[in-house]
């Protein structure tokens, strides 16, 4: 994917992945393009096509999503979403900071056109909004005081004792796994990004963290130790995040997915961030939107 040192004042003028704060995507969001002659809405493939750009929603959670000191866009996510979407004509893709909890329902209010940010399928995101076929496939970990003194590897650690508290992003599918579990409300601290979450664990707000695996190997926090992977959390994977009405745009995308799947860059843009395109063969989005929550 191409990157470029960017300039706020010259996003809208560049290739590559940049980053458009919210008041300016609040300015594209006003940008509608219709068919010359009819003042039909394009659909949302003639739009990007046509503007050379998708906004895609990311959090800015390496490895998954990540915003260089140059304020362009990478990380796993939005470099197989530009990816493709370069096979499929449009060179470039402008990324917009948001909380998980806010993709959607921003995706479906247009601020954005894409989500592109390691957004784990589950039955009630897959009710709401189309995915692609998933491109990556991660495991979840709690992040705990060196030496893990209270043991906790799993989710059923976590219920057995009243007095642990475990910090997640609200909205985000480690949230949704908790209240699934029926954990009560006192078990559960918010915070907003992780390292907020390692902090908290760091300060005894929390008993232990819990976000994906490489997302807290990321984090790199002296004191704090990551379990392995949680096996008693059901698998977590994501695609692209589209609109329930742009089938077509799904359609398009999966089709040179499914294309760029084949390729060493696929496999080798995976491994670049940690992650396995081995892990992703044979993983479908019917077998990910099955998972419950
Ligand atoms: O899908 C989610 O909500 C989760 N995905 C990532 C990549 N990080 C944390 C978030 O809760």
């Amino acid at each position: 994917m191409r990157r470029t040192g960017i300039s706020r004042r010259d996003l809208l003028r560049s290739t590559g992945a940049v980053v458009v704060a919210a008041p300016l995507t609040g300015f594209l969001a006003g940008c509608s393009f219709t068919q010359p002659g009819t003042g039909q809405p394009n659909s949302t493939v003639d739009q990007i096509k046509r503007q050379g750009f998708a906004r895609v929603a990311i959090a800015n959670e390496p490895p998954y999503t990540k915003v260089n000191a140059d304020g362009s866009v990478t990380g796993v996510e939005p470099d197989v979403v530009s990816a493709v979407f370069t096979m499929m004509g449009v060179p470039t893709i402008q990324g917009v900071v948001t909380p998980y909890e806010s993709m959607i329902p921003g995706l479906n209010a247009n601020r954005w056109d894409v989500i592109a940010a390691g957004l784990f399928m589950k039955q009630s995101r897959c009710a709401e909004i189309l995915y692609s076929e998933p491109d990556i496939v991660s495991t979840e970990s709690f992040a705990v005081p060196a030496g893990n003194p209270r043991n906790l590897t799993t989710i059923a650690d976590v219920k057995a004792d009243p007095a642990i508290r475990v910090a997640v992003l609200p909205g985000g599918f480690e949230h949704g796994v908790l209240t699934t579990e029926q954990l009560p409300e006192g078990q559960i601290v918010s915070v907003n990004d992780g390292r907020s979450g390692v902090e908290a664990v760091l300060a005894g707000r929390a008993e232990a963290f819990f976000l994906p695996t490489l997302s807290l190997s990321a984090l790199r926090t002296d004191g704090i130790e990551i379990t392995g992977a949680i096996k008693d959390v059901q698998p977590t994977g994501a695609g692209a995040g589209f609109r329930k009405g742009d089938t077509e745009l799904q359609k398009a995308y999966d089709e040179q997915l499914a294309a760029y799947k084949q390729t060493p860059e696929y496999a080798d843009t995976l491994a670049k961030w940690g992650f396995s395109a081995d892990d992703v063969r044979g993983v479908t989005r019917d077998q990910l939107c099955a998972v419950s929550g």
